[in-house]
């Protein structure tokens, strides 16, 4: 059986402006529309392992990978395609003032390559690494940015397996529109579909009943593979937004002794997911846009004595002024800091 990141994902431009990238970071749109920068201010991610299996480990100077392996024969664990580096990248890039800032860069990060330099995999290989996940007890989200018509009777085990043990595994809806839906989208996977920045479903994005969650999946820029960043749209991008905006949430969880099973996570997602698209549940969007501030607000309202109001997250997108204040800021501080060093330099000589 053969299985492959979604096909029909666009990638559509390598930025090749080495000065941006050295002096601001690139801040999705997405940071802004999910709120993170209030949810990092309670965590960004530390406590919860993440596992990414696809083409393997990013080796952009901004990544921060800590465990790496291949499953795939002849090939070594680093990424050498693109999609295992924009995935994992959009999870937890790391926050500096260089590359692109992740979701959640704090996350104990372990990247299985089960998918070939071209993208293609047998099952076998995406079995074994889903199997090495089962054998361990610090990973909590499993990241599966990947595709297929059909699924095995042993996978699907493999995924009741992984559910009963308290970690969950998302998976991106596929990118057939009404023609097709990922045979990985099951009872005990989470499936992701795509929107774009103004909460409208991506037309790309596969309908299925089992879809649950919708998240941000077009315009996205991350890593590719090597030193190079890609902006890409795709089910296989909204995957990790969700897969990352979870871990946020877990992590939030397990600071205050509240450890979530997977159906717990769902439950809470889904509690607190924005509508889009067609009102209500639907098979295009799922339940609707993950909101992990208030996912992590209803846990507090739960479990402790914090009372905080959540603002409603616009409809459309805001220009986000404080943030290119604060890019602003930081090219000043590089360009004072530089100016200071080569005065020194000067004096020193
Ligand atoms: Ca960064
Ligand atoms: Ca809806």
């Amino acid at each position: 059986m053969h299985v492959s990141i979604p096909p029909n994902f666009n990638k559509k431009k390598i930025p090749k402006n080495r000065v941006r990238a050295l002096v601001a970071e690139v801040v999705g749109y997405y940071i802004h529309r999910l709120e993170l920068k209030q949810v990092w201010k309670l965590t960004e991610g530390e406590g919860v392992g993440v596992c990414v299996i696809d083409t393997g480990a990013p080796t952009h100077y901004d990544s921060l990978v800590h465990e790496k392996y291949s499953f795939v024969p002849n090939e070594g664990a680093d990424d050498e395609n693109d999609h295992g580096s924009h995935v994992t990248g959009i999870i937890n890039a790391q926050h500096n003032i260089i590359g692109i800032k992740g979701i959640s860069p704090r996350v104990y990060m372990v990247s299985k390559k089960g998918l070939d330099r071209t993208g293609r995999a047998i099952q076998d290989w995406i079995d074994d690494a889903l199997k090495a996940v089962l054998e361990r007890d610090d990973i909590h989200i499993v990241n599966l940015s990947i595709g297929s018509a059909k699924l095995s009777q042993r996978t699907k085990t493999l995924f009741r397996k992984l559910y009963d043990k308290g970690i969950a595994v998302f998976v991106a809806a596929g990118n057939w529109g009404n023609t097709l839906s990922n045979a990985y989208a099951t009872p005990y996977t989470f499936s992701v579909t795509a929107i774009d920045r103004n909460n409208r479903p991506a037309s790309f994005s596969s309908v299925a009943e089992e879809n649950d969650f919708a998240a941000y999946g077009v315009d996205i820029v991350s890593f590719g593979a090597g030193q190079s960043e890609v902006e890409m749209d795709g089910t296989s991008m909204a995957c990790p937004v969700v897969a990352a905006c979870a871990a946020l949430v877990q992590a939030y969880a397990i600071s205050i002794g509240q450890q979530l099973s997977p159906q717990d996570l769902y439950d809470l997602l889904k509690r607190t997911a924005k509508d889009v698209g067609a009102e209500g549940f639907e098979s295009k969007t799922g339940w609707g846009l993950v909101q992990p501030l208030h996912a992590i607000r209803d846990l507090q309202a739960q479990y402790t004595n914090i009372p905080v109001p959540v603002e409603e997250i616009p409809s459309t997108e805001q220009p986000a002024k404080e943030d290119q204040k604060s890019d602003e800021d930081t090219i000043w501080t590089v360009l004072i800091a530089i100016v200071i060093i080569a005065t020194l330099l000067m004096i020193f000589n």
